[in-house]
């Protein structure tokens, strides 16, 4: 009998300690934290753009923000995020992707980085999902997303997009 109380007190204990670590590990991790250096350099040709009409059944729309370390030293990207829940982005390098990153205190942190070597190019992937909003959210939307980088002169980048969303 006390043999059976103590081994449900021991199922409760393990029942309860695994839910413990299950809901710390989903408050996340913690996020990237970037040094400064002095000779990386981020190189970004465009911030902006306009995807024009955006058909509200047409599935996601992608644009790509090409960006390039120009400086002597390694760039370093971290802490992607996105302005809303309908936009995800993600850096691709050749045939690399890094995960997809959303909407502030929506996803879990990550401590994840990318980095450019001198010279290297990369791109900058924004993914706008027209239905997320459901059928209110036609007409006109203006996101951002944005990175850390540890480019002393660009610290912060933003790059926005535009759209109308159609039926
Ligand atoms: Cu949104």
């Amino acid at each position: 009998m006390e043999k059976k109380f103590l081994l449900i007190i021991a199922l409760v204990t393990a029942v309860v300690l695994s839910g413990g670590v299950f809901l710390f590990s989903n408050s996340g991790g913690s996020a990237a934290r970037i040094e400064k250096t002095l000779g990386a350099q981020i190189q970004i040709p465009h911030k902006n753009f306009d995807f024009k009409d955006i058909k509200y059944n047409g599935g996601n729309v992608t644009h790509a923000f090409p960006i390039k370390n120009n400086g002597s030293k390694e760039l370093v990207l971290a802490n992607l995020s996105t302005s809303c829940m309908c936009t995800q982005v993600y850096l691709k390098k050749g045939d690399e992707k890094s995960p997809s990153f959303g909407m502030k205190g929506h996803s879990a942190a990550s401590d994840w980085k990318g980095v450019l070597m001198p010279k290297e190019e990369a791109e900058v992937i924004v993914v706008f999902d027209p239905t997320a909003h459901g059928p209110q959210g036609i007409g006109p939307v203006e996101r951002f997303v944005s990175a850390e980088t540890n480019d002393p002169d660009n610290p912060y980048v933003e790059f926005a997009f535009n759209g109308v969303v159609v039926k």
